[in-house]
C-alpha cells in the first residue's frame, strides 16, 4: 500500500525538475519562425499615449444603425430571427430592391447631443458607430458610393454629426467598416477567373478611398474596427489587410486598429503563422468572453470583446421577445469580467429608424452608468491583478497598485476568500462607497477572510485591498501565475 504512494510523491517531486529540463527544447521549436511579409507589426503591446487611452477606456457603446433599421427584422410580412442586420441575406433580398429602403430614410427624431448625453451617462467612454455595415449602406456622404445618407430624405451627414456630439462630451468616437459590402459589383467571396481577380482589385481600391475619405474628413477618429474580413477574396489578399493598417496609420497619427482586419501571407487571421496578434488588439471575443481561470494568456495583449443585449441583435430588431434579453446585471458582470482579463468590454445598441432608442436600450445605458458612477474606479484604467480567481467575483487592479474586487456573489458565509501569492499579505479593506473598513482574517498563510459589508449594498459593490508585498517589489503578486 505504501510504496505506490512514496513513488507517486517522488514522481510529483520530480515534476518541476523534469518541465524544466523541457523548457530549452519548447523555447527552441517557438524560435523557429515562418519569415512572413504581412504578419505582425511588432511583438508585444503598444505602450503610446494613444493605445494606453484606448486601454483605459476600458467600457464603450456599439452603434449598429443602417437601413436595417426600418423593416426590424421583417421583411413580407415574415418575422424573421436572425440578426436585424443580416435580413437581407435572410430574406434572399436583391440589393436593388434592399436600396430603395433609402426613400425611407429620415430619422426626424434624431439628435446628436441627446444621444452622446446617454453614453455620457453610461460611462462610456469611446463608441464605435457602423460607418457602413455589410448592406452598403453610409453614414456619411461618400463621394464613392450612390447608397449613402446624402441620397435619402434626411440628406445630413449623420456620422459627422456624431462625432462631432461625442467627442464635445469627451467621447472617443471609433468607426466599425464592413469591407464585404453587397451593395457592390465588384465584391467577390472567392476569386476564381481573371475577371474576378480585376474586379475585386477595383473593389479594393474603392475600399482604399472610402478609408482614406472617412480618415481625412474625421480626423479625431480614435480607432478603425474592421468586419466583413473573412471570405477567401480577403483571406488571399493578406497584402491588402496589411497595406490598409499602414494606409490609416499614417493618416491618422495614434489610430488603432482591430485584429480582424488582418490576415497574412498564407491567409491567417487574428494571430499569424507565427502565433503573433496582428492589429493592435485582438476583436475576436464576441458575444463570449475568455475563461476566468484557464484563459489567462489573453492578459499578454490587448484585447476588446463586445456583445449584443438580446442573443444576436446588433441592429434593430422590432421583436425582442423571441431570445433572452440580459439584465443590467449580467452586462455589469460582462464588462468586469473584461477589465478582469485586461480587456474592454462594448456593448451594443441598435437604434430604431426614427432616430430614437427603444426604451430597454435607454433604461440600460441608464443602470449601467449608476453602477458605473458608484463603482467606475474598479473599471476604468484597470487591468488584470494577478490574483487567483475566486467565486464571490472579479479582481482588477488600479494604476496605483491597488486591487479591486468587485463582489458579485454575496457569500451566506458573510466572508470573501482572499488568496495572495508567496510573501504578499493583505493590509487592509474598505468598502469603495462608504469608505468603511472591513475585518480581515488570516486563516492560513496567504488565505484570508474579509468580512462583507455591515449592510448588504443589495448590488454588486467594490472593496479596495491594500497589499503589502514582503520583497518591496510591488509586481511581485503580478508575476504569480494563477
Ligand atoms: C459581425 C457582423 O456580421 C454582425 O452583423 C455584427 O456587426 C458583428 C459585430 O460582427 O458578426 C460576427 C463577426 C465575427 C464573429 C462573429 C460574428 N466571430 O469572430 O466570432
Amino acid at each position: 500500500m505504501r510504496k505506490p504512494l512514496i513513488i507517486l510523491l517522488a514522481w510529483l517531486a520530480l515534476m518541476p525538475a523534469l518541465s524544466l529540463a523541457q523548457q530549452p527544447k519548447q523555447e527552441k521549436s517557438e524560435k523557429q519562425e515562418i519569415p512572413l511579409k504581412y504578419g505582425a507589426d511588432r511583438l508585444g503591446k503598444r505602450q503610446d499615449p494613444a493605445m494606453v487611452k484606448f486601454r483605459d477606456n476600458r467600457l464603450g457603446a456599439f452603434i449598429h444603425w443602417g437601413l436595417y433599421a426600418i423593416p426590424g427584422g421583417e421583411w413580407d410580412g415574415k418575422v424573421y430571427p436572425g440578426a436585424a442586420e443580416w435580413l437581407k441575406s435572410w430574406a434572399k433580398v436583391p440589393s436593388d430592391e434592399w436600396m430603395k429602403l433609402m426613400s425611407q430614410w429620415n430619422p426626424t427624431k434624431f439628435d446628436a447631443t441627446a444621444w452622446a448625453k446617454m453614453f455620457k451617462d453610461m460611462g462610456a467612454r469611446y463608441v464605435k458607430i457602423t460607418t457602413k455595415h455589410h448592406e452598403g449602406f453610409c453614414l456619411w456622404p461618400s463621394k464613392y458610393s450612390k447608397y449613402t445618407v446624402a441620397q435619402t430624405p434626411y440628406k445630413k451627414d449623420l456620422l459627422g454629426e456624431m462625432v462631432k456630439a461625442f467627442n464635445k462630451e469627451g467621447i472617443d468616437v471609433d468607426f466599425y467598416f464592413s469591407v464585404m459590402d453587397w451593395s457592390h459589383p465588384d465584391y467577390r467571396y472567392d476569386i476564381k477567373t481573371p475577371e474576378d481577380s480585376i474586379a475585386f482589385s477595383r473593389f479594393l481600391e474603392f475600399t482604399d478611398n472610402q478609408l482614406k475619405e472617412l480618415a481625412t474628413r474625421y480626423p479625431t477618429v480614435k480607432d478603425f474596427w474592421f468586419d466583413g474580413t473573412w471570405d477567401a477574396s480577403i483571406k488571399e489578399n493578406g497584402w491588402w489587410t496589411a497595406h490598409v493598417e499602414k494606409m490609416l496609420k499614417e493618416l491618422v497619427p495614434g489610430v488603432t486598429i482591430n485584429s480582424r482586419l488582418r490576415a497574412d501571407d498564407y491567409g491567417k487571421r487574428h494571430f499569424d503563422s507565427n502565433g503573433h496578434l496582428m492589429g493592435d488588439y485582438e476583436s475576436g471575443y464576441e458575444r463570449r468572453l475568455p475563461d476566468p481561470v484557464q484563459d489567462l494568456k489573453v492578459t499578454q495583449w490587448d484585447w476588446e470583446a463586445c456583445m449584443t443585449l438580446p442573443e444576436n441583435q446588433w441592429g434593430y430588431h422590432k421583436d425582442w421577445s423571441l431570445s433572452y434579453v440580459k439584465t443590467p446585471i449580467e452586462v455589469i458582470d460582462r464588462i468586469v469580467h473584461a477589465v478582469s482579463m485586461g480587456g474592454n468590454m462594448v456593448v451594443n445598441f441598435g437604434p430604431q429608424a426614427d432616430g430614437d432608442f427603444r426604451p430597454e436600450e435607454k433604461a440600460m445605458a441608464k443602470a449601467i452608468g449608476q453602477w458605473m458612477h458608484r463603482y467606475g474606479q474598479a473599471v476604468y484604467a484597470c487591468d488584470y491583478a494577478g490574483l487567483a480567481k475566486q467565486d464571490w467575483g472579479y479582481y482588477t487592479r488600479g494604476k496605483q497598485g491597488e486591487v479591486y474586487m468587485v463582489v458579485f456573489n454575496q457569500p451566506y458565509s458573510r466572508h470573501l476568500i482572499v488568496k495572495t501569492p508567496k510573501g504578499v499579505t493583505v493590509q487592509k479593506a474598505t468598502l469603495l462607497t462608504t469608505g468603511e473598513e472591513l475585518e480581515v482574517v488570516e486563516t492560513t498563510r496567504n488565505e484570508y477572510n474579509v468580512s462583507v459589508p455591515a449592510q448588504d449594498p443589495g448590488e454588486p459593490y467594490v472593496i479596495q485591498l491594500q497589499l503589502h508585498s514582503k520583497e518591496g517589489n510591488k509586481d511581485t503578486y503580478r508575476d504569480a501565475l494563477t
